[in-house]
């Protein structure tokens, strides 16, 4: 694929409203924009989704930077790959680092399909010309103001709504949320804030026609999700605990979940993300495409994997104006009725907006042929 050079571009994201979970509340993004560029100066996007703080999961962004530097970046200038399948292959020696992988590897994917002319989706084998998104609500300090957000996110046409909980912000909250809002398409998701010691409360959610709890329990419990999901009528859906192709073919064995949230970064890539929707697929296990708060990059990513036929639930991949007063790409993401019209351009579909992203940006560093992975290690 000739590609001469990688562009890791640093961004300090200001977000429109803060974003409280489970976990915490942020203001702010950092986020990393990888840019691979090829010998005739063409240029494919990545995103890098880690969080600031290992706090989602073990990965934050300023490891993914060093992983991406020190040994990412400098073995795909190193070793001539010939499809964007390749990286996964030559990465693997190299544990975990999953959303490392996936920023650089998504550059390659956006490259490749732009060295071919064709769109991403198409790359990918999606078949969808539009997707339909729900939005994720963070925690409110009350219900009423929850409230207030909800209904204007229905009003937008947005195709389910999903709110977070955490104990003591769960059964009266989602009762509140019923009474006002009967039948609109609702879900949960807990960030791995409860354990099998409160299943008494997870089941009486099972009263509010929820279309799933997600990630209820911690991330490695596998076994307790399956516990958990043989005695509760809703659909657990797990997000954290899927973050490898073994992790889900061990979740749809042990019976842990009945949907599963694919994220990108988090499995390592969209090649690993299509393995994932393949296996699925064959054992009638619903996807959805989840969020990380992207930018613009990260969103039309996510956008293109969801045209794989078996995302057939709506994912968190909201309009940019949702997050960002003003986002990277040109034009932004934006969803009508809760529906994302697929771009026919070729790559991500739209074009990485330099001026727009200079507001944010704090740092390049630019990795060349001249850059050799910094290992003790060697064969
Ligand atoms: O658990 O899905 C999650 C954001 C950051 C980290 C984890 C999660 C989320 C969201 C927001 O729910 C999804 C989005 O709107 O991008
Ligand atoms: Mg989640």
């Amino acid at each position: 694929m000739n590609i001469k050079e990688i562009k890791l571009h640093q961004l300090l994201m200001n977000m429109k409203n803060p974003f409280t979970t489970s976990f915490g509340t942020q203001q702010d993004r950092f986020i990393t924009i990888i840019e691979a560029v090829d010998e005739n100066g063409l240029s494919g996007f990545g995103e890098c989704v880690s969080g600031e703080d290992p706090l989602y999961s073990e990965e934050f962004m300023d490891a993914s930077l060093i992983a991406m530097k020190k040994y990412f970046g400098p073995l795909l200038l190193q070793n001539e790959i010939k499809h964007p399948d390749d990286v996964w292959e030559l990465f693997k020696p190299f544990k975990r680092n999953n959303m490392a992988k996936a920023g650089i590897e998504g550059a390659v994917w956006d490259l490749y399909a732009k060295q071919h002319d064709i769109p991403l989706s198409k790359l990918l084998g999606g078949t969808k010309s539009e997707v339909e998104v729900g939005v994720s609500l963070g925690l409110e300090e009350t219900d009423e103001l929850l409230l207030e957000k909800i209904a204007e996110k229905v009003d937008e046409g947005y195709k389910r709504i999903k709110v977070k909980i955490k104990p003591g912000r769960d059964v009266e909250m989602i009762r509140t949320i019923r009474r006002k809002f009967k039948d609109i398409p609702l879900m949960v998701d807990a960030n791995s804030a409860y354990t099998l010691d409160d299943i008494d409360t997870l089941k009486e959610l099972d009263q509010f026609k929820l279309m799933m709890i997600e990630q209820p329990l911690a991330a490695g419990d596998l076994i307790e999700h399956a516990k958990l999901q043989r005695q509760l009528k809703t659909p657990v859906c797990l997000d954290e605990s899927i973050d490898s192709y073994e992790a889900a073919a061990g979740a749809i064995e042990l019976g842990s979940c009945r949907i599963i949230n694919v994220k990108v970064g988090r499995v390592g890539g969209l090649t690993q993300a299509k393995k994932i929707h393949d296996l699925a697929k064959a054992h009638h296990i619903p996807l959805w495409c989840g969020g990380m708060l992207e930018a613009g990059v990260g969103r039309l990513h996510n956008i293109a994997i969801t045209t794989l036929g078996n995302f057939t639930l709506p994912g968190d991949t909201a309009s940019s104006s949702r997050y960002w007063y003003e986002d990277i790409i040109t034009p932004e993401v934006n969803a009508e009725n809760g529906v994302v019209k697929v771009s026919h351009k070729p790559g991500i579909g739209a074009e990485v907006d330099f001026d727009k992203m200079k507001q944010y940006l704090k740092k390049t560093d630019v990795l060349t042929k001249e850059d050799t992975p910094d290992m003790i290690f060697y064969d």
